[in-house]
This record gives C-alpha cells, structure tokens and sequence, in this order.
C-alpha cells in the first residue's frame, strides 16, 4: 500500500479515550525498543510519525495512527523494559487487557520480535496469549539488517522452535534500514483491512 494521509488520532491511556470510529484495527505488540514505532513509520514511508526512540521508552500509552482514513495502526505500550516498578508493570497488563478485551475493531495483531536474539520470556507470553484468544498473528522478526546472512535461517528456526510458531501464522523478517520485509508486511497486513 502506498500511504498518502496518516496521522496520530490519540496516545491514550484508557478506552474512553479510543477513536469511536469502527474502522479495523491492526496492533502492534512487543517489548520496548524492538522496533514497533520504526515499523509503522516504515510501511508509511515517514521518518517520524511514531516516535521512535534509543532508550527504551518508558511511556504507557495506546497511540492510534489513522491510516488512508482507512484503517488504524495501534502502536501498543512494550514490555519487558527491566527499570520498571511493579506498579508500572501492573499498570501495563491492565491496558493491554482492556484493549484486547475491548476492541472488536481489532482484526490481527502485528507482534514484533528482535531477530538477533532469542525471544524473550515476554514475547512468549505474547504469542501464546495471542494464540489462545485466536487473535490472528503476524509475526515481524525486526533488525534482519543485523544479524549475519549466514545465521538468518538458524536463528528463524530458532525463533519460530521458541514460540512454538504456528506455520498457519505470516512470519516476515523485517528491517527498517534496508526496508527488506515491507511489502511482504503490507500484503499480510492487507489480508487484515
Ligand atoms: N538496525 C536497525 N535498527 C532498528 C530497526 N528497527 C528499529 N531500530 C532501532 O531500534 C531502536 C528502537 O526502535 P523503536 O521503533 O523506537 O522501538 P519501539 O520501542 O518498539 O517503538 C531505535 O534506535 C531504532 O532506530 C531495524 O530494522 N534495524
Ligand atoms: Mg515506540
């Protein structure tokens, strides 16, 4: 899809805050820095639409993105940022919760993980949570541009041995800085919208 109009509709922190618009909803998870406002400011070719950031960010909002007056980008707060208090952690899970219980609005989840490392205990968490309320999935492994041609396909399998990838879900290796990933991105988002 090429992006003409987008814009931020609202950083919200609780559901009387979400657009009242019954436009689909395309969500973003995964944990702080692994490159969820990057993807978004990608596949709309803007430098800085969503805010991205160095430091993992420590802001708890809901950001929608209004895209082509069609659909929406919901750019879900991380996890996994070690500096947290349990009350900011808590906090966290009640938003994640409202908004998954919530949103009928919501057609598939876009859930981010880093393609250097193993994922995390979070991101786990997130796949199976996902997959146990039949939210489709697509699963982005971002910063490819990082990891070396010769160890893609084993940290792919290693990725999807982790999560227990379901093979029926899109898997998409992504990254921002050669923009591999992006059109393969927008034809599953697309199946979505
Ligand atoms: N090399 C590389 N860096 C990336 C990529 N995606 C994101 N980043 C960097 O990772 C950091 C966190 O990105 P951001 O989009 O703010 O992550 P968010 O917290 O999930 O929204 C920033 O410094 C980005 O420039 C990528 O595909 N390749
Ligand atoms: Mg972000």
């Amino acid at each position: 899809m090429k992006v003409h109009a987008a814009e931020i509709v609202i950083s919200a922190v609780s559901k009387k805050q979400y657009p009242k618009s019954a436009l689909a909803e395309i969500a973003l998870a995964g944990r702080s820095n692994v490159g969820k406002s990057s993807f978004i400011n990608t596949l709309i070719d803007r430098k800085k639409l969503a805010r991205t950031s160095s430091k993992p960010g420590r802001t708890q909002t809901i950001n929608f993105y209004l895209i082509e007056n069609k659909f929406h980008f919901v750019d879900l707060p991380g996890y996994g940022y070690a500096k947290v208090s349990k009350q900011e952690r808590a906090k966290w899970g009640e938003m994640i919760d409202e908004y998954f219980a919530n949103r009928k609005q919501l057609q598939a989840v876009v859930s981010l993980i880093d393609m250097r490392h193993d994922p995390s205990e979070g991101d786990v968490q997130m796949y199976d949570f996902l997959k146990y309320y039949n939210f489709p999935v697509i699963v982005v492994a971002t910063k490819a541009d990082k990891v070396a041609k010769n160890k893609r396909e084993q940290q792919i399998s290693r990725i999807k041995e982790i999560l227990d990838f379901d093979e029926n879900d899109y898997f998409v290796v992504f990254s921002t800085v050669s923009k591999e990933g992006k059109e393969e991105a927008w034809k599953a988002i697309e199946e979505f919208i």
